[in-house]
């Protein structure tokens, strides 16, 4: 649909940073994409369908942690700060937050205006007497915050241990720059996946019922549905591996036989076995995140896990 709009003649509807980053991840050795481009809407929906499988423990697991933690939050944290949400999407954790903590101000973060928008409505409607600024940008750089709360302290939330996703020399500069855009005396309750069991973490990024395949696959889908491109999706499976040395989580797309294609208008050869890395998800034990905090120029004060230890929460000042 997308390709016969282009041949006659409108723009391509694609992200050039889409384009960019697939044709250069694909050029590059070894093969990578940013994990990033998971996200189009069909990779969100299949994003929440993986929050629900009964092998991806940590969204249940780190709500149960927060519904003990938040109170403690609220009291260690004090009255009076707004709360700011990095990269908020559709979260059903923050209301559990919000109820505790009772600030006055609410100011959710994401680079998607859309989704921000609809959680902004939803999360209004639950809490009225909230003020809910949200805030369309990318928070991996350091920000300027509306004005009606610069005199506000702040607390900071990064649920989901989507700190994972990145390596750690980007993980601490993201930290930076939360402890910029936050400023003085912010603190940050942030969510951390613990490093356990490859029999537990692999299953947990390779379900039995294919959802986590789905969502890996859905890149190649994307890159066939938004770019001039024929990728031949039966050509690849989803691969996942713990990457011991690393303490990471790596999704891969395996080439199953040797497989010739073309995006916009560049040929590609994958060889049968190569592979196409598309995410990491680095686990953290306990001393691991303190330091990771620290080098973000955070000092952490508490930890909650739950009773399994399969979970972090952090509690961090400024
Ligand atoms: C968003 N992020 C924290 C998820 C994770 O666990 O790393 C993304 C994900 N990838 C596969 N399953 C879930």
């Amino acid at each position: 649909m997308l390709k016969r709009e282009i041949e006659d003649g409108e723009q391509s509807l694609a992200d050039p940073a889409f384009r960019a980053d697939v044709l250069a991840g694909l050029e590059r050795r070894p093969r990578a994409i940013p994990a990033r481009w998971f996200y189009d809407r069909r990779g969100s929906e299949l994003f929440e369908a993986i929050t629900d499988l009964p092998e991806y423990y940590p969204t249940r697991t780190e709500r149960s942690i927060l519904e003990t933690a938040c109170p403690e939050v609220a009291e260690i944290a004090g009255a009076g700060r707004a709360v700011v949400e990095f990269g908020s999407g559709s979260s059903t954790k923050t209301p559990i937050l919000l109820s505790a903590v009772a600030p006055s101000v609410y100011v959710p973060i994401d680079i998607s205006g859309d989704f921000l928008r609809e959680s902004s409505r939803v999360l209004a409607a639950q809490f009225p007497e909230l003020l809910v600024l949200p805030f369309e940008a990318d928070f991996m750089r350091p920000l300027a915050l509306p004005k009606t709360i610069e005199d506000t302290p702040k607390l900071g939330f990064f649920p989901g241990s989507t700190i994972g996703n990145m390596i750690p020399l980007m993980a601490v500069d993201l930290l930076k720059a939360m402890r910029a855009s936050l400023g003085i005396g912010a603190m940050l309750l942030i969510g951390m996946d613990r490093i356990k069991d490859p029999a537990v973490l692999v299953p947990a990024y390779d379900d039995a019922q294919g959802v986590t395949a789905a969502f890996n696959m859905n890149l190649l889908e994307r890159i066939n549905r938004e770019l001039d491109a024929d990728v031949p999706i039966e050509a690849f499976r989803h691969k996942a591996v713990w990457n011991d040395d690393r303490a990471r989580i790596e999704m891969h797309l395996e080439a199953q036989r040797d497989a010739a294609f073309t995006i916009e208008g560049r040929p590609f050869d994958i060889a049968a076995g190569e592979t196409i890395h598309t995410e990491n998800s680095h686990k953290y034990g306990s001393r691991d995140a303190r330091i990771l905090l620290r080098s973000g120029g955070w000092t952490p004060i508490r930890e909650w896990t739950d009773p399994a230890g399969l979970f972090s929460l952090y509690l961090a000042e400024a």
